[in-house]
């Protein structure tokens, strides 16, 4: 039987939870995050957003057609997330020429190598970048304004339907895929794992 998204969230329950839970998000539901704690990750996430631009663009590069379809709608939703980054920054006077923190430089790095990898390996990793966010934000409960809207954007249904496709899609990629590729791919979702929980921590950190 081949790999699945769902074996894998059930295979590392603890280690997931530390990727989809933190202070961070904890505090941000409170209303008692630091205001320059959120900017940190405001800004940080937004350098991330466009080292994953690249890597969403070099999976569809490597995808069978049948995957365009959910991959090109991936696509114009992050046109339209880097624009409300923008938009975000600009509100609360965040300069975004900022450089990378280390986690962050990290995380690009390591999505760029991805991008090396056989397409099952970048379908699996694609899911679970996706739902680490759409899981993360919604297990407070709801949040307070001005944390809602942030919630919202990777909390919501139509975001959670495009995570389920994306799931679906690493699934049948999976299912044909040697040992070793599913291997790399169950390699993929332990090390996103583990850059998830550390970019929560770099909001506590200003380099
Ligand atoms: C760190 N992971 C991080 N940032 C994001 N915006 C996403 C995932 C999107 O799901």
């Amino acid at each position: 039987m081949s790999l699945t998204c769902q074996q894998l969230l059930d295979k590392y329950p603890q280690k997931w939870k530390t990727a989809i839970s933190h202070p961070f998000i904890d505090s941000c539901a409170a209303g008692t995050i630091k205001p320059e704690q959120f900017n940190t990750w405001l800004v940080q996430d937004y350098l991330f957003v466009i080292e994953f631009t690249r890597f969403l663009a070099q999976g569809l590069a490597s995808a069978p057609v049948e995957h365009f379809e959910v991959l090109l709608g991936g696509l114009q939703a992050i046109k339209d997330e880097l624009q409300w980054f923008q938009t975000k920054a600009s509100e609360r006077q965040l300069s975004l020429d900022v450089p990378k923190q280390t986690t962050c430089q990290a995380y690009g790095d390591y999505m760029a190598h991805l991008a090396t990898a056989p397409y099952p390996v970048q379908a699996l990793a694609l899911w679970a970048i996706e739902i680490a966010y759409n899981q993360a934000w919604q297990l407070p409960g709801k949040m307070a304004a001005p944390y809602l809207e942030f919630a919202q954007r990777w909390g919501n249904a139509q975001f959670s339907e495009y995570v389920q496709l994306l799931g679906k899609q690493a699934d049948a990629a999976l299912e044909t895929a040697s040992p070793e590729v599913q291997q790399q791919a169950e390699d993929a979702f332990l090390k996103i794992a583990d850059l998830e929980r550390d970019f929560w921590q770099m909001a506590y950190q200003s380099e």
